[in-house]
């Protein structure tokens, strides 16, 4: 029955069986323990490439493996299909954003199918469609009537040649990505979720999961940005109002030399209007205006600033100093105006120096005595202070505490807290997206569409112009509408949502993909919920991360699901990379998953990418490592068909050399069951089961015949390991083996038999005429005769025995040899 292995065939076979049996599909069963495995879900760009699908292999080992080890396994798919690509190609080629998308869903879809992977097809979410967004304007809704919903002028950034708003993402170098035209800050009214409400919980509760990469925990705190500081007020001279700052280091409050304001902030017209040069320092106001908040921030980048020819007193010493403006300071941050010490905040020693600002020093270190004059960069630690009044002498830490305590006194400042965190701004003038529930309406204002009458419809009557103003504002049919509330005539709101609102809450509709009425059931949710595995890019660390998490506490505080926290555990894949650099279209170095598959199989690649490096470091290409890959598949087919053919011997008895194989075997098993359960030890798992092979072969170059019974658990076993990672050609082989289970991947997983792993060797005494000549180390079971000739082939022995003849040997199991001799 020497069959070759052909991949094309078998697992073309294999992907239509489980389509056609629904072999993943999931149900509730609360007698079961769940699992709850996911990987993130593609945009349909139209085809996978290989991060795709190291991604949704290293998913499906978990999925798989859980399975076997008896948990009900949830592993869904769906496709986060709002997005400009789409519209983008309208406008280009004339193809609907809809016709675009489902097209390439399907041939994703289809590419999925062929990798293997056991997902439950049932469940799939494709966001553009009417049964998922009906459920995110519902969703807007609840937080809509949470309050925390609102609509802000906000500075965007706004190309004026193609009409509409850009990401931060989308302005390269200030200029926008598709026309290169320069672009502006414009002030457009535009809805915000309020995300910073959830700051503290969203910062508190990365303490309490030690399931996420230290890396992740921390770039998200490094978001969220939480500082403790003090606000407080300079005067201004000859002005009533005052200008508050705010400082994390007010122990350097003796040092400010000068104070800083965002070109923003709305006392510089004031400060500025008897200026002479008024004019040079509106230019300048106008273009630090249109640099994005990361040009103005960025280490390295030139501090560019004026003075306004005001001064102002330092609330602490009386002091005259002159207020600037200047790029770095960022009118969203706390008040929009620092207090500068150079002597102690890099950007202002840059500043002070670029400008001939005054510098004073008022923080001592403790080690080694700071002199201005030797300094060539700011001394930004805490030390103690100098020349500063009654605190002279007072450590950083003291001093912060006291000075508060003072301008509290004095009634000039108090302790705050700032977040770098900002509201989340969800407006896109844009077509391919969720609309916005809202309708505008001269007397009423912003009306919430009524539930009864969602979903707010995508319209097709649009024209996709480059140039133009936002498609919706093209339809009649969808802008004209009546308010709910007065009935009178209304345009309905233009905006569509920011596509990782959609993100935010996929993995919930998961649980009750099919749901009509609302956008999940809650008992579904809190069975399922949380994720266990969530597995995908480090790209998505801050945004799709955080926003999730805030939509699962809104949630939780709506009492719409039971978890405060939607991923137990987080999984970072490294990049897939060929030559060394990053597989790229624009570098031109991208082996596409369908050759790949075409020529070798799903399994093949599958395994080669899962075998060349732990998933959370980057994955080399390598064109040898696939034909590895390859090879060693066809050998796993050979040898089991070997075994199949080996001739069978009834009694349960094992050779030694059995034993032998048997201790590896079960050594196998324990060391896959480790390096998979809560690990991710792909690759060592692997080659433990390419050792096992390689044992296998060795004893059929050996042996003609097998216990029947071992051979069963030995190929059996070897087919349980390795079906989570290569599941077509152990179902092929399964099936040849003829075992109880219908489908391998319905079998239990293999457990180890610690009897097997005991080193069963025991040492005799060999005795000549009965005297102790020397010990020997035997498997347990060897036969009588076996012992017999081994023992009289020792050298220790052969002295005592030649040239005289043996009478008889006593062997004693486990204990002694005794050759009696003449
Ligand atoms: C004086 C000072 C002295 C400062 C010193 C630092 C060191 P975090 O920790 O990120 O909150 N700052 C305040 N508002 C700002 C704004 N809108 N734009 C730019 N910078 C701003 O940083 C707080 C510190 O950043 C504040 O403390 C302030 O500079 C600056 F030796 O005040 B500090
Ligand atoms: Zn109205």
């Amino acid at each position: 029955m020497s069959d070759k292995y052909v991949p094309q065939e078998i697992e073309k076979k294999w992907q239509k069986y489980w389509l056609d049996t629904n072999a993943f599909e999931t149900k509730e069963d609360s007698n079961k323990e769940k699992y709850y495995v996911l990987e993130m879900f593609p945009y349909p760009s139209g085809n996978l490439h290989m991060g795709h699908v190291r991604n949704y292999s290293i998913g499906d080992v978990v999925a798989r493996f859980k399975k076997m080890q008896g948990f009900n396994v949830l592993h869904p798919i769906g496709y986060d299909a709002f997005g400009m690509p789409a519209e983008n190609a309208a406008i280009k080629n004339g193809v609907a954003p809809a016709q675009w998308t489902y097209s390439n869903i399907e041939n994703m879809t289809r590419q999925q199918r062929e990798l293997g992977l056991s997902y439950d097809w049932n469940r799939e979410v494709v966001t553009c469609r009417e049964d998922y967004y009906k459920h995110t304007q519902k969703l807007f809704e609840i937080f809509y009537n949470k309050g925390l919903v609102y609509k802000k002028e906000a500075k965007v950034n706004w190309c004026d040649t193609c009409h509409t708003v850009l990401a931060n993402e989308q302005v390269e170098d200030g200029k926008c990505w598709r026309c290169k035209n320069s672009v502006i800050k414009k002030n457009l009214a535009q809805w915000f979720l309020k995300i910073t409400d959830y700051a503290d919980r969203l910062l508190e509760d990365l303490n309490h999961m030690p399931g996420w990469p230290e890396r992740v925990k921390s770039m998200q705190k490094n978001w969220i940005g939480k500082s403790t500081g003090v606000e407080f007020a300079f005067d201004v001279e000859g002005m009533e109002e005052k200008i508050s700052v705010y400082t994390t280091r007010v122990d350097t409050v003796f040092g400010v030399t000068y104070i800083v304001l965002a070109p923003e902030h709305p006392i510089v017209s004031a400060l500025i209007a008897n200026n002479p040069n008024k004019e040079e320092l509106n230019v300048f106001i106008d273009k630090v205006k249109n640099q994005s908040d990361i040009e103005r921030t960025a280490e390295g980048v030139e501090k560019l600033g004026m003075f306004t020819g005001s001064y102002a007193t330092n609330p602490m010493n009386g002091e005259r100093v002159p207020i600037w403006i200047a790029n770095y300071v960022l009118y969203e941050y706390g008040t929009g105006a620092v207090m500068a010490m150079p002597e102690g905040d890099q950007r202002d020693w840059e500043f002070a120096k670029k400008y001939n600002l005054p510098i004073k020093l008022t923080i001592q270190n403790q080690e080694k005595n700071l002199a201005l004059d030797d300094m060539d960069a700011a001394y930004v630690e805490d030390g103690y202070l100098v020349d500063s009044e009654e605190f002279t002498g007072q450590s950083s830490a003291e001093a912060r505490v006291s000075i508060i305590n003072k301008m509290e006194k004095m009634g000039i400042g108090k302790e705050k807290v700032n977040y770098r965190l900002r509201d989340w701004l969800i407006s896109r003038q844009r077509y391919w997206g969720c609309p916005i529930p809202i309708i505008n309406c001269p007397t009423c204002g912003s009306v919430l569409v009524p539930e009864k009458d969602l979903p707010v419809r995508l319209p097709e009557d649009v024209e996709f112009v480059s140039g133009a103003v936002s498609p919706l504002q093209t339809s009649e049919s969808f802008l004209q509408c009546k308010c709910p509330k007065c009935g009178g005539a209304a345009l309905r709101e233009t905006d569509t949502m920011d596509t990782f609102v959609d993100s935010s809450w996929y993995f919930l509709r998961y649980c009750d993909a099919h749901n009509e009425k609302q956008p999940f059931d809650k008992e579904k949710v809190n069975y399922w919920m949380s994720v266990d595995q969530y597995i995908g890019g480090i790209e998505h660390a801050i945004l799709h991360l955080l926003y999730s998490r805030f939509f699962v506490k809104v949630l939780y505080d709506e009492g719409l699901v039971n978890c405060i926290e939607p991923f137990t555990n987080l999984l970072c894949q490294g990049m897939v990379l060929k030559d060394g650099g990053k597989m790229s279209k624009s570098v031109g170095n991208v082996v596409s998953p369908e050759e790949i598959v075409a020529k070798y199989g799903a399994d093949t690649a599958r395994l080669f990418i899962l075998f060349a490096a732990p998933p959370e470091r980057d994955l080399n290409w390598s064109d040898q490592g696939v034909e590895g890959s390859y090879r060693f598949l066809k050998r796993v087919w050979a040898i089991v068909e070997k075994y199949l053919d080996m001739d069978n011997y009834q009694e349960n008895t094992l050779c030694s050399d059995q034993i032998k194989l048997r201790r590896r075997l079960h050594k196998t098993i324990a060391k896959v069951t480790e390096d998979l359960d809560g690990k991710f030890n792909f690759n060592t798992a692997i080659s433990s089961i390419m050792e096992l092979v390689n044992e296998m072969y060795s004893y059929a170059e050996s042996h003609s015949s097998i216990a029947e019974g071992f051979k069963k658990e030995i190929v059996r076993s070897l087919l349980i390991l390795l079906a989570p990672f290569v599941p077509h050609i152990t179902e092929e082989l399964w099936q040849k083996l003829g075992a109880e289970e219908s489908s391998v991947h319905d079998a239990e997983w293999v457990v180890v038999d610690s009897s097997a792993l005991t080193v069963d060797e025991v040492e005799l005494a060999i005795q000549v005429n009965g005297r102790v000549r020397t010990v020997m180390s035997v498997p347990i079971a060897m036969e009588k005769e076996e012992i017999e000739y081994k023992a009289k082939t020792l050298s220790a022995i052969q002295k005592f025995i030649e040239g005289k003849t043996i009478v008889k040997v006593i062997v004693v199991p486990k204990k002694i040899v005794n050759i009696v001799v003449k």
